[in-house]
């Protein structure tokens, strides 16, 4: 503890419960509270006394609500501001000494104007409350991908949802070596909008977040961290940090796929990943790794390797009920925190869809709710936000895989690439090779949702599902799938997927959820090098292979074939449109891989023939 002369004694006087030896740690610790000011600074040991304390003190302020201990043990309500409901990407930078570094698709400041900017906003922005210091992992016990990371926080809510989303506390901490982790500082500051900024150093391994309190905003392990500054040095270092689920499903027959699946926020990760086969396939298993981020890469068999590093899940609530995703119900009956849903008389919570809604209770936004109240457009009022979510821990998943806890992790059978469009994309189809697949991801195109602040509702470029979370040069990322490709004998197939189009009257032509399992069944059969009929299953088209006409699995589904036609549809004239969309976008880029404008070309080509 040599170094604690350069620690002022005002800062160590407001310690509490600390363990933490390690100097790096607490030079880190004490430089920001000399800029933050808090009254008190207190080492998080992760034990499970800690979490009743914290929540007590959290009631105690009202930052949270605890909800009816009989029917929901160990769960707790929070709502955030009315102006802090969801990531806010125009807020989020990546910081490096040169602006082409973090590239066209990302905000830019300077390290140096940023620095000099947020620590105005963080300047005494603790005075008064508690400094919260948390040593988190990112990673499997034992994996050789772990990465270690300490945040220092002013609010409870961020603690009590790092306790479920990773592996927090004393365990963690007397793992630290030297100055080998991540330092993520976050201030609830004053909550304001305008002075909220979410910046990222990859640099200097460092995060900082201020005037916001919502999610992937200020759990700075999740996209932050396992995401943003995952990719960046993953690209140095020859690996993948992706916006993934982790899905392994088992054949009638007993053989295992592991799949892999980035789709945009909100559009259906968590549901895949833990979906119930209908009853015509019943005897396919289906159980969760992950649901929002894969780490990647090639292990000694030249196949392709991911292990989820996340704990728990932060999932989308609108939408989530007994019929779309049981498992998910079943997973947050207990030790669950609910952001931003509806809160009924008797102390539980409700959203739509989630059963018959309650006559009154106590909205989102903390103000009275009945169930036939208008707005001034004579719409109902929901009771909760579009993008409240549900912390829970996977391994409560009823079908959590015990793959999940493997440190080597699982071998990538198929990518699924998939989005958000109501025309144009078909519900399947397959690339040709793994440099098509490249660039299937990278023309990926999806309708934002309510998972950002501020985007409305349009078709947005959003490569490989991370237009949010790349943490550098997108052009350098797209260099980074190449090269992994070239690097692989084994390559995963890669395939694009669409639960969402549309039909004339503006329905969702395929009952998607664990209907979804149809199309998976066709994807894996096309994996499988043991299977004899795969050419006769999927029919060569302009845009990639897609499924012979009968080849999807519809026994026990109401739909015409009228509908499976449309959904298989490829349109020449909208498909050219298309490529005009994709080659706009990729125009922005300097650094684009050569690969992908012959791509871009040849699928032009192949459209015009
Ligand atoms: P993030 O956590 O934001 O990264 O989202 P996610 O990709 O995990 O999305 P999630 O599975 O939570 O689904 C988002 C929304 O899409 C929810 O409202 C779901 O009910 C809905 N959804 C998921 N799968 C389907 C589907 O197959 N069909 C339809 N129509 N809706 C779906
Ligand atoms: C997403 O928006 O993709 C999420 C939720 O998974 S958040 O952690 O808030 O980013
Ligand atoms: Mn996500």
């Amino acid at each position: 503890m040599e170094n604690l002369n350069t620690i002022k004694m005002e800062n160590l006087n407001k310690y509490v419960n600390n363990y933490i030896t390690n100097k790096y740690v607490l030079e880190f610790v004490n430089k920001s509270a000399e800029i933050c000011n808090p009254d008190k600074i207190y080492f998080c040991d992760g034990l499970e006394e800690e979490k009743k304390f914290l929540t007590g003190e959290a009631v105690k302020s009202g930052e949270l609500i605890e909800l009816n201990q009989e029917k929901f043990p160990g769960c707790i309500l929070h709502r955030t501001a009315i102006n802090d409901v969801a990531r806010t990407e125009h807020l989020t930078y990546i910081c490096t000494t040169k602006k082409e570094d973090a590239g066209p698709t990302n905000n830019w400041k300077s390290p140096e104007d940023a620095y000099e900017e947020l620590s105005g906003y963080f300047r005494d922005s603790m005075k008064g409350r508690t400094m919260y210091v948390i040593p988190f992992m990112m990673g499997v016990p034992g994996s050789k991908m772990n990465k270690i990371g300490v945040e220092l926080t002013d609010s409870i809510y961020v603690v009590l949802n790092m306790r479920i989303m990773t592996h927090t506390g004393r365990i963690v901490a007397d793992d630290i070596i030297e100055n080998n982790f991540t330092k993520g500082l976050h201030s609830k500051g004053e909550l304001n909008l305008e002075k909220r900024r979410i910046c990222h150093f990859p640099e200097d391994n460092t995060i900082m977040s201020v005037n916001s309190g919502y999610g992937g905003n200020v759990l700075l392990g999740k996209k932050c961290l396992a995401l943003r500054i995952a990719s960046y040095l993953s690209r140095k270092e020859g690996w993948m940090a992706e916006h993934m689920f982790l899905a392994d499903i088992q054949t009638p027959d007993g053989k295992k796929f592991y799949i892999a699946g980035a789709f945009p926020s909100a559009c259906g990760k968590t549901n895949l990943s833990m979906l119930i086969p209908p009853e015509s396939l019943s005897g396919y298993k289906v159980r969760v790794i992950g649901d929002d981020i894969a780490w990647m890469y090639i292990g000694d068999d030249s196949r392709l390797w991911a292990i989820n590093p996340e704990a728990g899940f932060f999932g989308v609530v609108p939408g989530t009920n007994i019929k779309t995703n049981k498992n998910a119900m079943l997973t947050i009956k207990k030790n669950t925190i609910f952001t931003n849903v509806l809160l009924k008389e008797d102390n539980t919570v409700w959203w739509e869809g989630m059963e018959d809604p309650p006559d009154k209770g106590i909205d989102w936004k903390g103000d009275a709710w009945t169930k036939d109240m208008k707005d001034e457009k004579g719409n109902l009022v929901p009771g909760e936000h579009p993008n409240s979510r549900f912390t829970a821990p996977i391994s409560q998943c009823p079908v959590v895989s015990h793959e999940f806890s493997n440190s080597k992790g699982v071998p990538i059978s198929a990518i699924l690439f998939g989005g958000r469009r109501e025309s144009v994309v078909p519900i399947v189809y397959e690339s040709f090779n793994w440099q098509h697949g490249v660039f299937i991801g990278a023309s990926l195109r999806s309708e934002t949702t309510a998972a950002a602040m501020g985007v409305g509702k349009v078709v947005r470029n959003d490569p490989m599902a991370m237009i949010p979370f790349c943490g550098y040069n997108m052009g350098d990322y797209f260099t980074n799938w190449l090269d992994i490709g070239k690097r692989m004998k084994f390559p995963p197939k890669i395939f694009f997927v669409n639960w969402f189009r549309k039909n004339r009257e503006g329905k969702f032509l395929w009952p998607g959820y664990g209907e979804n399992l149809r199309v998976i069944e066709w994807i894996i059969k096309r994996c499988d090098t043991f299977s004899n009929n795969k050419e006769k299953e999927a029919v060569e088209t302009p845009v990639g292979y897609i499924p012979a006409a009968d080849a999807i699995n519809t026994k026990g589904i109401e739909i015409s074939k009228q509908d499976i036609k449309e959904l298989l549809n490829i349109d020449v004239q909208e498909w050219l449109k298309e490529a005009d969309e994709i080659d706009k976008f990729f125009s922005k880029f300097d650094r684009m891989p050569k690969e992908l404008i012959k791509e871009l070309n040849n699928l032009r080509e192949r459209l015009k023939k």
